[in-house]
């Protein structure tokens, strides 16, 4: 049995491996115990040293301790380190050879390992480095420069999100924004045009503006909000989408109650570019740095940590004993560790926001059995597109190094549609990722709906409950009213934990933020309503009450603005701006502009929404009322023609659908108005009843 010449290692090299593996190890013992652990006399272990010294391998230091046999200390310079690394390899090789040669003797077959320098292949393929479109550090530098010159295009919070996870390989093999081919393609077949598996639409949009001003094959500078450029792109394709087609296809249906479909329609630009990403640098966050991993360094950590199979748990919603539970089993039944990967890009307007997830998440951290589960931030925007979005996330998990993915029952489900049914059924999602899981690459683990069974004190999937045992369950609906109203969470349910964390963030509804929108015709009486509502919210006291009338947001924030529809638009975002940073930070904002337009309101109704409520208030004086009334002689010089587009007269005025409350005003005086508003707040549980 020949050994191959080049892997056998002279005997010197043999002792210097040895007495730097052990100084490494023990830098502090005598020496005395090294030169016993080397096998080598007292003498011998000096000169070895020396000359270890005198090649720059090691240093030695004189300790100040009383115990003369331990008086030196030893450290590896950073030569000696580097030669250590270079003989541990040899070492390996040359066992790597032994075994080799070994296994054919006894086998009498061929030898089946690989040497040390073609370990790569060995890896497993869920934790080979993937593919990235940065360039490098050089590179990056001098491209920043270059780009400086270009066109830019200021990225939305959501294609931010799109243009990191493009950039790290988490959206792998995508190479850039989807090119007008991959795009129908993917709308219409799930599929690239080339036939990879592809579920969502990642396009850059952009307003017809901007469009207008690049040609095809034209480079453009993407920056983030602060204007950092973080990616060029060469624009290859330009094109006007037909977007209600889009949201039929990929989304189920043309309905802006799906949170994706709405912002299709009123916050994606009308213009889409597509061409491939040369990443610069990753954006940058400030929160939670050490929490947030790129695809390749998952897939380094795991094999850091020899984790072979890893089942990811995706969550946009704190988790509870239920999740728990649930995670582990799932984890136990696929034998594999767990990776909790909870989105902290963009996920549905009005979930719990993710500064206070993490918290909750690093509490339930705890309560795993150690070292078997890791979690990491994945800054992705949801969709909520139920079944595709499943696909989608399976094939991001995939590219951050799992082997299996937990799908639930309404897997990333939107809510219902605009006639209160829900957009895709409980198992859709489960489905389609089980028609394509080989395509995707990762085993899906279908989740377990997990419930309390009170008799035997720990958790149940639903089906394996013990026939007339006591199931307890709290919705996530029970869950939010226990903690606007400040009740009970029981400690079956959640972690104190956890529950602490989110009473921090979400008082009871009677101390949180809120805006009350008025609407109406000019004269119909909103200003004076809204003047006492402020006075009798003040007069309780306990929250800051601010109001943004139509009138006076028009002398100050608005000023420059007339009564066109971009300018009506703006001046009532820029109220609903202001309204949600009240909201956000626990005060009243109570607004009187006319707002005619039905989808403007809804915006800034979002835009609250995020924060806390929003109670929009129709004061529904009709016109002809308005106009008898005709407070500020506004009415005869519309109908003189002197006023343009006024509205009601010659302007439209889209009436309310569904208001909080709407108010007649005619024979109702001011008082009863405004105390029907209150009423209304202290139904939703916004003020304290008396
Ligand atoms: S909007 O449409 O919401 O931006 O309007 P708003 O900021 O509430 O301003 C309405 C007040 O401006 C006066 N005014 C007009 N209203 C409607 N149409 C035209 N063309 C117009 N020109 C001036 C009018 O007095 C409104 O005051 P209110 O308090 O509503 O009576």
């Amino acid at each position: 049995m020949a050994q191959p010449e080049p892997q056998t290692a002279r005997p010197e090299e043999d002792q210097l491996f040895r007495l730097l593996r052990q100084l490494d190890l023990a830098p502090d013992a005598s020496q005395r115990a090294t030169a016993q652990a080397l096998g080598v006399s007292l003498g011998t272990l000096n000169s070895h040293l020396r000359a270890a010294v005198a090649a720059g391998l090691i240093t030695i230091s004189e300790r100040s301790g009383p115990d003369r046999r331990q008086r030196f200390a030893y450290a590896l310079t950073s030569r000696g380190a580097a030669t250590k690394a270079r003989l541990t390899d040899r070492f390996l090789e040359r066992k790597l050879a032994e075994y080799d040669a070994l296994h054919a003797e006894l086998t009498g077959t061929e030898s089946g390992l690989l040497s040390l320098k073609k370990r790569t292949p060995l890896m497993l393929p869920n934790l080979a480095p993937i593919p990235e479109l940065y360039v490098s550090y050089d590179s990056a530098q001098k491209l920043k420069v270059s780009a400086g010159d270009l066109i830019s295009h200021d990225l939305t919070p959501r294609q931010i999100c799109d243009l990191e996870l493009l950039m790290n390989g988490g959206f792998f093999p995508l190479k850039g924004f989807l090119s007008e081919e991959d795009y129908t393609s993917v709308v219409n077949n799930m599929r690239m045009a080339d036939g990879t598996l592809w579920p969502m639409p990642i396009t850059l949009d952009v307003s017809e503006q901007f469009a207008d001003g690049i040609e095809i094959g034209q480079d453009i500078a993407l920056r983030d909000q602060e204007g950092v450029i973080l990616a060029t792109m060469t624009v290859t394709d330009k094109w006007v989408p037909n977007k209600p087609y889009e949201a039929e296809k990929v989304f189920g249906a043309d309905d802006v109650a799906h949170p994706a479909v709405n912002y299709l329609h009123h916050k994606a630009g009308a213009v889409y570019l597509g061409g491939p990403v040369t990443g610069i640098q990753q954006p940058v966050h400030y929160d939670f740095r050490a929490r947030r991993d790129t695809p390749n360094e998952l897939r380094a950590y795991f094999r850091k940590v020899g984790w072979r199979k890893i089942v990811a748990f995706q969550t946009r919603n704190p988790l509870h004993r239920a999740h728990q539970e649930l995670t582990f089993r799932a984890a136990r039944e696929a034998q594999a560790n767990l990776l909790i990967h909870p989105v902290v890009g963009m996920t549905k307007p009005g979930d719990v926001d993710h500064f206070t997830r993490v918290r909750c998440y690093e509490a339930v951290l705890d309560k795993y059995p150690q070292a078997t589960t890791t979690m990491s931030l994945l800054n992705l925007a949801m969709r909520m597109a139920g079944p595709r979005e499943a696909v989608w996330h399976g094939i991001i998990r995939r590219n951050h190094g799992c082997t299996h993915f937990i799908v639930g029952r309404d897997h990333a489900g939107p809510g219902k549609n605009s006639a209160g049914q829900d957009f895709y059924g409980p198992y859709d999602a489960q489905e389609l990722f089980k028609q394509h899981q080989d395509e995707i690459g990762l085993e899906m683990v279908d989740f377990k709906h997990m419930v309390y069974v009170q008799e035997k004190a720990q958790y149940y999937p639903a089906n394996e409950v013990p026939s007339g045992d006591t199931i307890l369950d709290i919705s996530g609906t029970e869950l939010r009213r226990r903690l606007r109203e400040g009740l009970d969470i029981p400690e079956w349910f959640s972690f104190p934990e956890v529950v602490t964390e989110l009473r921090r963030t979400s008082p009871p509804r009677s101390k949180q933020g809120f805006t009350v929108f008025f609407t109406g015709f000019s004269g119909s009486g909103k200003s004076t309503i809204a003047n006492a509502l402020m006075v009798k919210l003040m007069e309780m006291g306990g929250r800051p009450v601010t109001l943004l009338d139509g009138d006076i947001v028009r002398k100050n924030l608005s000023s420059e603005l007339g009564f066109s529809k971009e300018h009506r638009d703006l001046n009532i975002r820029r109220i609903g701006y202001v309204a949600s940073e009240i909201t956000k930070n626990g005060g009243i904002a109570i607004c009187a502009p006319i707002a005619p337009y039905a989808t403007t309101r809804r915006a800034v109704r979002e835009d609250v929404e995020a924060f806390g409520a929003f109670v929009e208030v129709h004061v529904a004086t009709g016109i002809e009322e308005c106009e008898r009334r005709d407070r500020k002689g506004l009415y005869r010089l519309a109908r003189e023609g002197k006023i343009k587009e006024f509205t009601g007269i010659s302007d439209p005025y889209d009436v309310p659908e569904h208001p909080e409350l709407r108010i007649e005003t005619e024979n109702a005086d001011v008082d009863t108005c405004a105390h029907q508003v209150l009423l209304k707040l202290e139904g939703m549980g916004l003020i304290a009843a008396h």
